[in-house]
Parts: structure tokens; sequence; C-alpha cells
């Protein structure tokens, strides 16, 4: 018993349902092109936001019941695991994920840290193997305690990045015996705030070696999971060095890691660097990189990460689509890195919010299929671009003309290309009309 008890396990009722605690939309087991609708979403809830806080922001304290925040002992750990897995077990998403400094409790000295780790960590497997719940990612909290203001591996003081490396082990390996499938690092204060006392070349060098270490790490023991970096441009830190996922391509290839790292990408990070979440998405798979998602959103009027559930599938229909057309996540899944309001001290408000996300996600498969039954947008695409897998085209693109021999060519013949309509509201009404909710 806790105090997410009082819901019964959510079913799909179906969109006639008006029952707050079923699914009206997320019918686990619908087919869609071919595969189950929860192995296309591997829906996530997170550790942080719905267990570890208490909703306090910087105008004030928490609001939410959580009664095992707070002391920081062993006991309240073991309460919140309790907790978290009556809680998800209900909900029936099939993944969960989190930070060290989540689920373990308060420790002073890394070999404190270590203890206190694996010591939850016997419980939490206890309670996946009781709940049939799977680990999408764990992740090391190296950006909430002092020692870390100024950043972890690109901190000016090399204990500091040591102890990084430390806590990064101990919570790699605890990841890797919970079968984790991926493990992801959001630099929390990997940037700066002035440029005045930063050494900034210096910086994506001890980076780009703490990167590496994790992956050799990773190889050493045998983790057969993705290690994921997950951009953001900005917050806590006024400039954070993987701000996007061109910017964390940048840094893999300078690293000769392209091939190990792939990234996690957060609806609200793409917002706040200027950018739309589906160009996040269309450009981690255009760079091979794609990795997994957080699905929460910010809001439009106010820069700063919101953290709020999705709650309109036309907003991600088009990633959802760039998802589907790849054959889907891989090792990943859609995390909902999401908060409830301040206000929301009902501890029913966590299930309706992760149940009005799910069903949005579910809405957006839903269009993204029908998109692509219909075939008409692929086919736009396709006739589009028509010209390059003609001969004259794939010519060009498989390196046969120097810039001289196409010019002499381009003159000889005299061609002269017209333009075409681009068809962009034609387009934009070939997805409009799937997302018919
Ligand atoms: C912060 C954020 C993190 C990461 C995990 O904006 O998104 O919660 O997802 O460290
Ligand atoms: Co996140």
């Amino acid at each position: 018993m806790s105090i997410f008890s009082d819901v019964s396990p959510v079913k799909f009722e179906g969109p006639e349902s008006t029952n707050d605690f079923a699914y009206k939309v997320y019918d686990k087991n619908r087919t869609v092109l071919g595969k189950r609708m929860e192995d296309w979403l591997r829906l996530t809830v997170c550790y942080w936001h719905s267990f570890a806080s208490g909703g306090a922001d910087m105008f004030g304290g928490g609001t939410w019941p959580r009664p095992w925040l707070g002391s920081g002992t062993q006991e309240m750990a073991d309460a919140k695991t309790d907790a978290a897995f009556d809680f998800f077990s209900r909900l029936g998403a099939p993944y969960f994920a989190f930070h060290d400094a989540d689920v373990m409790a308060d420790a002073n000295t890394l070999e404190e840290h270590d203890a206190a780790l694996k010591k939850i960590e016997e419980r939490i497997a206890k309670r996946m193997s009781e709940t049939k719940m799977k680990l999408l990612w764990g992740t090391a909290n190296l950006f909430s305690h002092p020692r870390y203001a100024a950043g972890a591996a690109t901190n000016p003081n090399p204990e500091v990045f040591a102890f990084a490396a430390a806590q990064v082990r101990c919570i790699l390996e605890a990841t890797h015996r919970l079968g984790g499938e991926n493990y992801v690092l959001w630099g929390g204060r990997e940037g700066y705030d002035t440029l005045l006392n930063t050494d900034m070349k210096a910086e994506l060098e001890h980076f780009g070696r703490f990167l590496k270490m994790v992956v050799e790490h990773k190889h050493k023991i045998g983790f057969k999971g993705t290690i994921l970096i997950e951009p953001k441009p900005f917050e806590p830190t006024k400039h954070q060095y993987d701000r996007d996922v061109a910017a964390v391509y940048a840094f893999l290839l300078k690293n000769g890691l392209e091939k190990e790292v792939k990234v996690n990408i957060e609806v609200n990070h793409a917002t706040l660097a200027g950018l739309d979440f589906e160009h996040e998405v269309t450009a981690a798979y255009a760079y091979g990189i794609m990795g997994s998602l957080d699905i929460n959103r910010g809001d439009p009027r106010s820069g700063w990460d919101t953290d709020q559930f999705p709650n309109n599938a036309q907003d991600i229909a088009p990633a959802m689509l760039e998802i589907l057309n790849h054959g889907g996540l891989g090792t990943g899944g859609f995390n909902f890195d999401a908060k409830l309001r301040r206000q929301s001290v009902d501890p029913k408000d966590l299930y309706i919010a992760h149940i009005t996300g799910i069903d949005t996600l579910a809405r957006a498969l839903l269009a993204a299929e029908g998109i692509i039954k219909e075939k008409r947008l692929a086919a736009l695409k396709e006739e589009r671009y028509a010209g390059w897998s003609a001969p004259f085209g794939k010519e060009i693109a498989e390196g046969k003309y120097t810039l001289q021999a196409l010019a002499d060519l381009a003159v000889k013949k005299n061609i002269n290309p017209k333009p075409v309509s681009g068809k962009q509201e034609l387009a934009e009404s070939l997805v409009a009309k799937h997302c018919k909710f």
C-alpha cells in the first residue's frame, strides 16, 4: 500500500469511456504497422520528478505529498522505491528510468555512496522481478551537489572530474546489473556561465576524455546497452556544450565516438534550442545517432524548462512519422521526463498526467500510421527528389563530375531548370487530416 494505491490498474476502455483512470486510445496489444503499440512506444516513467521531488520551485518549497522526502534515510529510500513501483505497476507503462541520487539514501563519502546505491539496488531488483518492470536507462546526478557547481567532467578541478568518474562507475554498473537498456549522460552543468573565467578548449577536451572513459568502461563490464547524450542548450548554465543534436554529433566526431554514442532527445530542450522536436529527431536519424526520447514539452510562452506532459498529438505526429519510417527507437523509448504542476497535490493527478500523455502518444502513433498507409506524403517527397534517382542525378551524387566537368556540361546542354511547387500546404494537409481527434 502507498499513496498511489487508490487507483486500480489502468486499463484500455476505448474512446467513449468517461473513466479518468482508463486509456481511451492506448491499447497496448493493438497492432500498428505490424508491431504492438506497447513495442512502438516503450513507455517510461521517470523517478525524479514524480517520486524524488515535492514540487518545489524557485519561489517556494514542495507541495506534493511524498512522505518519504526529506530525511534521506535508508528507510525512506525503501518507502520511495515501494511507492514508485506501486505506481508503475498500476499505470501499466513497462519501463522506468532513474538517477543514482533519486533512489538512494544520502551518502557523505564515495564509499558510502557505493554502499547506499548497492543497498537500494537490491530492493529495486526485487520489485522489478515482482512487477516485470524494465529499466530503460540509468544516469548519474552530476549537477545537484554543490561540488558540481562548475560542472563535473568540465570542472576546472580534476578532483571533481574524478569524483564524477567514481559516481558514474557505480551507476553504470548498477544499470548493467539491473538489465538497463541504455545509459544516459545529461550534461547538467557541463557548460559555462561566462567565458571570462572559462577555458572552453580545455573543458571540451576533458568532456571528450570523460566520455571516452565511460565508453571504455561500458565495454569492459560487458554492458550491451546504448550510451546516450541528452542535448540541452542552456539551463542551468548559460551555455551547455551539448546544445543540440548537431553540436553533439560534432563532439562525437571530434572524439571518434560517433559509432558508440547516440542521443536522448527531449522535446522541451529542442524548444529551448529554438528548434522543432521533429528537426532534432530527423537530424539524429540523418546522422545515425537516434537513441531515445524525453517526451516532455515546454510552454510556448515561457523560456524555461517547464517539463510538462504532452497533450497535443498533432505536435508530435511529424516526429512520430519519422520514427515509424525508421522502424522505431531500437533500445530507446518514450520517457515522461515530466512533472505535475505545483498545485497538483492529489496523488491521483500523477495518474491523470501519465494517462493523458500516453493517450497523446497513442494518438500520434495512429496519425503516423494513417499518413504512412495513405502513401501520399511519401509520394510527394519522392517526386520532389525524383531527379536524384535518375541517371544524371545519380552521377552527380556518386561524384562522377568535378566542378569543372559539371559546369562545362551545364553550359553545353544549356540547362535552365524552372521552379516547381514545394507543395508545403498539401504536405501539411496530409498530416492534419490524420490528426482527427
Ligand atoms: C534536465 C533533464 C534531466 C535528464 C536526466 O533538463 O532533462 O532530467 O533527463 O538527467
Ligand atoms: Co530529460
